[in-house]
């Protein structure tokens, strides 16, 4: 802290703590001036290059975080740029080698890097937070993004990423809602036949999916709501699974 910071004021005090990275920061959501929310997220900032990145929950894109699955943050914080022949457990930005069109993904794996996991249990889970500062209540909450499949395991098992949503502080005491059907993305690859242990690519429209719409709930003023999309460590060898172009909306029903 600067000698500027170490001041008397509380205010004082207050303002230079904004100016510190801060730890926590989910997306605050107010209102246009249609009286609607949309957030945009491409992943199109992530790393291109088949490497290991550091990531930085909450920075390294403001508002989302990966954690293991302990629902803590990784004790090695890091994801992997992968074009889909990786077959390692992680968290990955998955793509076409040097393209800028990323999407954000996992691969399950028993190892340490999700904290051992056991077989068929969660290795991990892809969350974003909201802080409603609208003023208000709202009641149209919308959800939409891609589900794709960027490698094929050596076991051509189903593998299902699934999407969650609730409200609540702290994300170990959400009240979380599995929509379900429309949501939770199925890996293609049992279907479109792609060799064992082999990249998919993702954005072909055999191996991606539309996923996603309205989530009936009440937002209430002040408080924060969080989507998660959870990765299992599957029996045997897990496919590489990913989400992009995530939309987020939410405003309020005409009265
Ligand atoms: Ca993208
Ligand atoms: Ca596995």
């Amino acid at each position: 802290m600067s000698v500027f910071c170490r001041g008397q004021a509380v205010l004082l005090a207050l303002a230079c703590l904004g100016a510190m990275p801060l730890a926590r920061a989910e997306l605050p959501v107010k209102l246009d001036g249609s009286g609607r929310y949309v957030y945009r997220q491409d992943f199109n900032t992530l790393g291109a290059v088949s490497r290991t990145y550091d990531w930085v929950d909450n920075r390294t894109l403001p508002g989302w975080s990966l954690l293991n699955f302990v629902e803590q943050p990784l004790v090695t914080p890091t994801y992997r740029a992968d074009v889909g022949d990786d077959g390692s457990g992680s968290f990955y930005s998955y793509g076409l080698e040097g393209d800028a069109n990323r999407a954000l993904g996992a691969l399950g794996s028993g190892a340490a890097y999700f904290g051992t996991p056991a077989a068929g249990a969660l290795a991990g889970y892809i969350t974003v937070a909201f802080r409603n500062l609208s003023g208000q209540d709202l009641d149209r909450i919308a959800v939409r993004f891609q589900g794709q499949q960027w490698r094929q395991g050596a076991s051509d098992n189903l593998n299902t990423m699934v999407f969650e949503y609730g409200v609540g502080e702290v994300f170990g005491h959400v009240n979380w809602v599995r929509p379900g059907k429309g949501f939770d993305f199925e890996s293609p690859s049992p279907l479109i036949g792609t060799p064992e242990g082999q990249i998919v690519n993702g954005r072909d429209p055999l191996a991606s999916a539309r996923l996603g719409g309205s989530l009936p709930t009440v937002w209430p003023a002040g408080t924060k709501l969080w989507l998660r999309w959870a990765f299992l460590n599957n029996h045997g060898f897990d496919h590489g699974l990913a989400i992009d172009d995530v939309e987020f909306r939410a405003e309020r029903a005409p009265r």
